[in-house]
């Protein structure tokens, strides 16, 4: 793309490839000025959408996500700032940066335009070149944003979940039991926990290998998130054990739903990647039932920890109550 770049002067083909492919939204009226802009973004590889329509604008901001609006101030007698307020008041389009295309003659429109949220601005007539720095600092901004944006996301993910099968980790399933349990008090109705155990792990790791091992893991999470209901929570408890609280379930309701997980994940070989062969894992499952609003998660847990442990010494693959 080196080439394209040094036809409109600049020596900066690296930093500007780094920023290359934006999703840019148009929202101008005058075709000249448009089409002007479309073909100078778009040679310099971004994807231009272009709309003469504030309505249309919001709707597509609401759909797609972009990197930059370019919003001219005059609409043909639709007032571009309202359109970027309007944007600025969506949550999906709120932290877009805005360009705003104006004329030398409305220049002091551009405070108001500020004050709303506009990032930058462009006077015509448009040169390519300030259109290009322009363009190309907003959206390295809008980058930055995404990556701290994201590596928030995963920050706040981590306190609670386990990274290997994405389940809830065990500190946020205690405390989450904690709560249920105190619960009982309101709604009189027991809960339960379940926990299980991977029969025999050590062998799929020796195998096989730790690689098969933990695809296992997660495939077994996934399994077992679809066999439960949407109000259980499935939480890994430890290296191949894992735990499923169940709000308003009964010992007899949290056994049948036990015997239906052991058959779902016993039942179906899995495939794993770098075994010639399918596995059948089976898993063996302890049940512990309260009614008692007093009682605490680490007290329930160990009730189903020695009811685990009974399954495992009756032969595993089977549940104990
Ligand atoms: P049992 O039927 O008595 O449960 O036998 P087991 O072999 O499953 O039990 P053991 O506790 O002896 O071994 C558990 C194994 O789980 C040992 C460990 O290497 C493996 N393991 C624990 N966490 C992970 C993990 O994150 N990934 C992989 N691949 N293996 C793990
Ligand atoms: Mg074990
Ligand atoms: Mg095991
Ligand atoms: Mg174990």
């Amino acid at each position: 793309a080196s080439s394209r770049f040094d036809s409109i002067g600049t020596g900066e083909s690296d930093d500007e490839a780094a920023i290359s492919n934006a999703n840019i939204l148009l929202a101008e009226t005058n075709d000249l000025t448009a089409s002007k802009i479309i073909n100078f973004l778009t040679e310099l590889e971004h994807n231009v959408d272009h709309s003469r329509d504030p309505r249309e604008v919001i709707e597509l901001g609401q759909e797609k996500s972009y990197d930059l609006f370019i919003v001219a101030l005059d609409l043909g007698g639709e007032d571009g700032l309202r359109l970027c307020s309007q944007l600025r008041a969506h949550d999906e389009t709120r932290h877009v940066p805005i360009l705003l295309v104006l004329e030398e003659e409305n220049l002091s429109q551009l405070a108001k335009g500020l004050d709303i949220g506009v990032t930058d601005y462009l006077v015509k007539p448009i040169d390519p070149n300030e259109l290009r720095a322009r363009c190309k600092t907003q959206i390295k901004r809008r980058r930055y944003h995404d990556r701290l944006t994201d590596m928030l996301k995963k920050s706040v993910a981590l306190a609670y979940t386990d990274p290997l099968t994405g389940v809830y980790n065990r500190r946020y399933m205690n405390a989450h039991l904690d709560r249920a349990i105190m619960e009982i008090a309101e709604t009189a109705k027991p809960v339960s926990a379940l926990m299980f155990d991977i029969d025999h792990f050590k062998l799929v790791n020796d195998t096989y290998g730790h690689a098969s091992g933990d695809e296992v893991l997660k495939i077994l999470a996934k399994r077992v998130t679809d066999a439960v209901r949407d109000f259980d929570m499935l939480a890994r408890y430890g290296g191949e054990e894992f735990v499923v609280i169940m709000p308003s379930a009964s010992s007899e309701q949290a056994f049948t739903v036990a015997e239906r997980l052991r058959a779902r994940v016993g039942d179906k070989p899995i495939e794993v990647p770098g075994s010639p062969e399918a596995l059948t894992i089976t898993i063996s499952v302890g049940v512990a039932t309260t009614s008692d609003p007093m009682e605490v998660a680490d007290s329930l847990l160990a009730r189903a920890d020695t009811a685990l442990y009974d399954a495992k010494s009756m032969g595993r693959n089977c549940v104990c109550i």
